[in-house]
C-alpha cells in the first residue's frame, strides 16, 4: 500500500537541502539483495567487530547499497548484548546522548554470559542464543541484510505463532497477531487512536514470551519504520539512522522488564496525590464553569483530587496566557486557592506551538524569537505551521538555549503568585501536531479557512460573579545532505499520506545540525524533558507530575502518560486495557491511563459505569471529554457516581500497595501492572488475555468488558485466589470461570495467594485526609500456606527522601511478620487490623509482639474462612501477629 500519489509535486521545494530529484517507487524486492560478508572479524574481553563488505551486485532498492559497513557487538553485561551496524565511512545519525544515554563500559567476559552471540561470515548473519540451551532467539537470517542511505533492512526468524509485544504505541491486541501485523512508528496525532495505526508515541522494543522463557529486543532508533509481523518472521524496515540493537536475556518477563529499565532508565517517582482522582474535560467555558465542577464533586460525595483545565483557559489559544475575559488571573487564583485550602491540585495544560504573533506584546513568541529558539528555514524565516491558535511556531528542543527559554516561561506563567499556581502539567500536541496540509504554503489562509482560534459564546459578566458559592444538582551527527528528507523512497505506512503531513516538516534542520526526518519521534520525549525541567524550576525539591501524549523510548524518566483521543465506546474501553498494559509493563512508563468514559462521541451511563471503575485500576486516574461530547462527570448519572464512589474507594484503600508498587518499578523496573504471562509464563493459555491484568503483584482486575452485559467470563490459572469482597477462597483450574450478576456498579476484583496488602481501614476524599487514615493488613496465603508483600511511606512530595519506612510482611505457619526500616514518622497512624484469609480451623487464640502492640481481640467467620484481629500496632518497630 505504497502511498505514491502525491510523490512528484510535493518534493518540489525550493528552499530544502535535500535534492528534490525525484525517487522511482520501485516494487522493489530486498530479498533480491546480496547481503554483506564479514571479514576481519576480531574479537577482545566480550566484543567483536567486523567488516561487512556487500556481498554482490548492489541491489538499490531503495537507493545505493552502502559498500562497506562496521559491525560492533558488546556483552554489556550478563543479561545484555548490544550489536551496532553502521557505515563504515561515513558517519550516520544516531539517537543522541541528551536522550538516551548509552551504558559504558568495555563488556563482561562472553562467557558468563546469559546470551550468545554468534555469526555466519557469508552472507552474513547472526543469532542470539541462551547460553545454557542453545536456544535461538533471533536469527538474523530470514532475508538478506540490507543497508542504504534512507532504508535498513533487517529480517529475523521467529517460531510459528510467536508470542510477540510491544512495538507501539499501538491499540491493537497486546499479543500482536503474529502472521500479519505491519506496526508503523512515526508520532502522529491521532484521533480515534485507530487499530492498525501508528499513534503518539514511539516504542522500539519488543518482548518475545516463550514457555521456555522471555527476552527483548530494542532497536535504538528514532526514523520512521515499518515493523512487519509475518508468520515465522520480524522484519524491520527503517528509513534512516543505523541498526543498534540491544538484546535482554530474560529468561522471565519481570526480569526482561527490569532489564529493559535498567537500559533505557527507571520510571520517574510521582507525587502521592497524583494518585488521586483527576477530573479534566475540554469545553469548560470559563472559571465559573471549572468551579462548579469542583463544588459539584465535593457535593455527590466524590473524591475530586485534580481539576484540570485545557486550552479553554488561554487567551485566543496562545500557549502560555490566560485569557483576562474568561479565565482571569484574579479568578483562577480564587480556583486554585480555594483547591490548595481543600488539600487539591490543579492542572492546566500547554502545547508546544507558540502563536505567530508578532508586534503583539506576545511574551512568549517575542522572547522566543529573540534567543532564536524557534524551527527555521534554512534561509532564517520561521517555519510556521497551524495549530489551535492559527499560525503558529515550533521550539527548537535541540537550541542551546530552547531549555532555558522554555523554563523561563513556564516559572514565568506559572509563577505562584503572579500567574497561574498549578501542581502538575498537561503537555498535548507534541507529536508535533499541525493542522495545516502539508506543504502549508500560506499558514495564516489555512488558519482562517479552519476558524483556528474559534469564537466564543459570551464570558461571564466582569464583576461580581461569584464562584465556590451555588451548587448545581447535577550531538551533531549529519546525515548525508544528499538524500530526501520530505519523500524517502521506502514509504513507512503512516497513515496520513505523507512523513510531512499535519506535523513539522521533516527537511528542518535543527540549531545542532540535526535534522527533522530522523528526530520527528523524539519532539514530544524533548518537550517532556524540558517541561518536566521547568515544573521542578518552578518547585524545587519537590517530584513532578508532567503528563504527555507523545512518547519515546526513556519518556518514564521524567513524565507520565495518557492514552490520547480515545472514543466513548466499548472497543476504546477494551482497548484502554492493552494500552496501559504495553505503557506500564512494555515502555517503563507507569503513569499511564486512558481518557476515562472517552474522549470523542458520546458516553453512556453504563459504559461510563464500567470505565469509572476500570480506570480505578489504571495508575493514572483521569476522566477527560471531548469539548463537542456530552458532559460525562462521574456526578451526572446515579449509576457511575455509585460506581465511582465505590471503585475510588477501593483505589483509595489500596493506594500505599500500589504507590509501593510504583515505588518498587522506581527502583528496580519491576511492572506496577501486568499482563497474566508476567506472573504466568509458563501458562499458555495466559498469552493472549488482554482484558484481565494485575494491580501489583496481588490483585487481579477482571472487569465486564461487553455492552450491557452483566457477566463476564474470565480465566484463572491453578493457583489459590480469594474474592476481593467476600474474601472467600476461589481456587483456580486454569480455565475460565463464568461471573454473573456483575452489576453496573461492580467490578470483579481477586487477591492472588502468596500476596500480603497493606491497604487503609477506610477512603477518604482526598489522598491527603488518606495518609491519616490507619492500616489494615491482609494475608492470602498460597497453596503452601506462605505468603509475602511490601509497604513503603515517605511524605510524598520530596524529590530526596531522608527518612522513609520500607516494610517487608512474611507469612507463614500461622504468623505474619513486619520487618524492616521503619524511618518515616507517620503520626499517629497505627495498624488497627490484620485479616487473615484461607484460615479453614477457628484459632485458639492470637498474639501479637512489637513495642506497644496490643490485640484487641479476634474473629473467625467460618463462611469465609477469614480471621480478623483488632489490634493497636504502631508503625515504629518490627512486629509480629500469631494465630494460635
Ligand atoms: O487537537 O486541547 O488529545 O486531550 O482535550 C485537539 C484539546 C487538542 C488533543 C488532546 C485532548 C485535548 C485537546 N487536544
Amino acid at each position: 500500500m505504497f502511498k505514491a500519489a502525491a510523490l512528484g509535486v510535493l518534493c518540489l521545494s525550493t528552499f530544502a537541502t535535500a535534492s528534490s530529484q525525484l525517487v522511482e517507487r520501485q516494487s522493489a524486492n530486498p530479498d533480491s539483495c546480496p547481503g554483506y560478508t564479514a571479514k576481519n572479524v576480531k574479537t577482545g574481553k566480550g566484543t567483536l567487530s567486523a567488516d561487512l563488505v556487500l556481498a554482490g551486485t548492489a541491489c538499490n532498492v531503495y537507493g545505493s547499497d552502502i559498500q562497506n559497513l562496521k559491525l560492533a557487538v558488546t556483552y554489556e553485561d550478563e543479561t545484555r548484548i548490544h550489536v551496532k551496524i553502521t557505515d563504515a565511512k561515513n558517519k550516520r545519525y544516531e539517537v543522541p546522548d541528551s536522550i538516551f544515554k548509552r551504558p559504558s563500559g568495555s563488556g563482561v567476559d562472553d562467557k558468563k554470559a546469559d546470551i550468545k552471540f554468534n555469526y555466519k561470515s557469508s552472507p552474513f548473519s547472526f543469532t542470539i542464543t541462551r547460553a545454557k540451551t542453545g536456544e535461538v532467539l533471533f536469527d538474523s537470517s530470514a532475508g538478506a541484510l540490507v543497508f542504504e542511505p534512507q532504508y535498513l533492512r533487517l529480517k529475523t526468524k521467529l517460531p510459528s505463532q510467536a508470542n510477540i509485544y510491544g512495538l507501539g504505541e499501538h491499540t491493537d491486541s497486546f499479543r500482536l497477531n503474529p502472521t500479519n501485523t505491519t506496526r508503523t512508528l512515526w508520532n502522529r496525532d491521532a484521533y480515534g487512536v485507530a487499530q492498525g495505526s501508528n499513534l503518539y508515541g514511539s516504542h522500539p522494543i519488543y518482548f518475545e514470551q516463550r514457555t521456555s522463557g522471555t527476552h527483548g529486543v530494542l532497536l535504538m532508533n528514532s526514523d520512521g519504520m515499518d515493523i512487519n509481523l509475518r508468520d515465522g518472521s520480524l522484519e524491520y524496515n527503517v528509513i534512516g539512522g543505523i541498526f543498534d540493537f540491544y538484546f535482554l536475556s530474560g529468561p522471565s518477563p519481570v526480569q526482561v522488564a527490569q532489564q529493559y529499565a535498567t537500559l533505557v532508565g527507571k520510571p520517574a517517582e510521582v507525587p502521592y496525590w497524583g494518585f488521586g482522582f483527576h477530573q479534566c474535560r475540554y469545553g469548560y467555558r470559563d472559571y465559573v464553569d471549572v468551579a462548579n465542577v469542583i463544588t459539584n464533586y465535593s457535593a455527590a460525595g466524590i473524591p475530586l483530587e485534580t481539576m484540570w483545565t485545557d486550552i479553554d483557559y488561554m487567551y485566543k489559544r496562545w500557549t502560555f496566557t490566560n485569557d483576562p475575559e474568561y479565565f482571569p488571573t484574579a479568578k483562577m487564583h480564587q480556583i486554585t486557592d480555594y483547591l490548595h485550602n481543600h488539600n487539591q491540585q490543579y492542572i492546566v495544560m500547554i502545547d508546544p506551538a507558540v502563536a505567530y504573533q508578532p508586534n503583539q506584546n506576545y511574551g512568549a513568541f517575542d522572547r522566543g524569537v529573540q534567543d532564536g529558539v524557534f524551527l527555521k528555514f534554512p534561509n532564517g524565516t520561521l517555519f510556521q505551521g497551524v495549530v489551535w491558535p492559527g499560525p503558529t511556531v515550533f521550539p527548537d528542543w535541540f537550541h542551546p538555549k530552547a531549555a532555558q527559554y522554555w523554563t523561563g516561561e513556564m516559572q514565568r506563567f506559572f509563577d505562584p503568585k503572579t500567574g497561574i499556581d498549578i501542581d502538575g502539567l498537561w503537555i498535548d500536541m507534541n507529536e508535533a501536531a499541525n493542522f495545516c496540509d502539508f506543504p502549508c504554503a500560506d499558514p495564516a489562509g489555512a488558519a482562517a479557512a479552519a476558524g483556528n482560534p474559534p469564537a466564543r459564546p459570551a464570558p461571564p459578566p466582569a464583576n461580581g460573579t461569584q464562584i465556590f458559592q451555588k451548587r448545581q444538582t447535577s550531538s551533531a551527527n549529519s546525515t548525508s545532505s544528499t538524500v530526501n528528507l520530505l519523500n524517502p523512497p521506502y514509504a513507512i505506512h503512516n497513515a496520513l499520506d505523507q512523513l510531512s503531513q499535519h506535523t513539522i516538516r521533516t527537511d528542518l534542520i535543527h540549531a545542532n545540525g540535526l535534522n527533522e526526518y530522523d528526530t520527528h519521534n523524539l519532539y514530544g520525549f524533548m518537550m517532556s524533558m524540558n517541561s518536566q525541567k521547568g515544573m521542578e524550576a518552578r518547585r524545587p525539591g519537590k517530584r513532578t507530575l508532567v503528563i504527555t501524549r507523545s512518547t519515546f523510548v526513556g519518556a518514564g524518566t521524567k513524565v507520565g502518560k495518557w492514552l490520547g483521543d480515545n472514543l466513548s465506546t466499548w472497543d476504546h474501553y477494551r482497548w484502554s486495557i492493552s494500552g496501559q498494559l504495553g505503557m506500564a509493563s512494555i515502555y517503563q512508563i507507569p503513569m499511564v491511563g486512558s481518557d476515562i468514559c472517552g474522549f470523542g462521541g458520546n458516553t453512556t451511563e453504563t459504559l461510563c459505569a464500567r470505565w469509572a471503575m476500570l480506570g480505578a485500576f489504571s495508575p493514572f486516574m483521569r476522566n477527560h471529554n471531548g469539548d463537542t461530547s456530552i458532559s460525562q462527570e462521574f456526578y451526572r448519572w446515579p449509576t457511575v457516581a455509585e460506581a465511582a464512589k465505590k471503585a475510588i474507594a477501593i483505589r483509595y484503600q489500596l493506594l500505599d500497595y500500589i504507590y509501593t508498587h510504583f515505588h518498587r518499578q522506581n527502583t528496580d523496573g519491576t511492572p506496577l501492572l501486568g499482563p497474566m504471562w508476567f506472573q504466568y509464563p509458563t501458562d499458555q493459555n495466559t498469552y493472549p488475555i488482554d482484558l484481565q491484568f494485575f494491580y501489583g503483584d496481588s490483585l487481579l482486575v477482571s472487569p465486564v468488558t461487553q455492552e450491557n452485559s452483566t457477566s463476564v467470563d474470565i480465566y484463572l490459572p491453578k493457583d489459590t485466589f480469594y474474592d476481593y469482597f467476600t474474601l472467600a477462597p476461589v481456587q483456580g483450574a486454569g480455565a475460565k470461570v463464568s461471573l454473573t450478576n456483575v452489576n453496573f456498579t461492580d467490578i470483579p476484583l481477586h487477591i492472588r495467594g502468596g500476596g500480603i496488602l497493606p491497604m487503609r481501614v477506610e477512603s477518604a476524599m482526598t489522598t491527603t485526609a488518606l495518609r491519616q487514615k490507619d492500616f489494615q493488613i491482609v494475608v492470602a496465603p498460597n497453596a503452601s500456606g506462605t505468603a509475602s508483600g511490601y509497604l513503603y511511606i515517605d511524605d510524598g512530595v520530596s524529590l530526596s527522601q531522608t527518612k522513609t519506612t520500607d516494610i517487608t510482611f512474611q507469612y507463614a505457619k500461622g504468623t505474619l511478620k513486619a520487618s524492616g526500616k521503619f524511618d518515616y514518622n507517620v503520626g499517629s497512624v497505627k495498624v488497627a487490623k490484620v485479616i487473615f484469609l484461607g484460615i479453614k480451623s477457628q484459632p485458639k487464640g492470637v498474639s501479637v509482639s512489637g513495642s506497644g502492640a496490643k490485640s484487641k481481640g479476634f474473629k473467625w467467620d467460618a463462611a469465609t474462612s477469614t480471621v480478623t484481629v483488632n489490634v493497636e500496632i504502631s508503625l515504629e518497630g518490627a512486629f509480629s501477629v500469631t494465630l494460635k
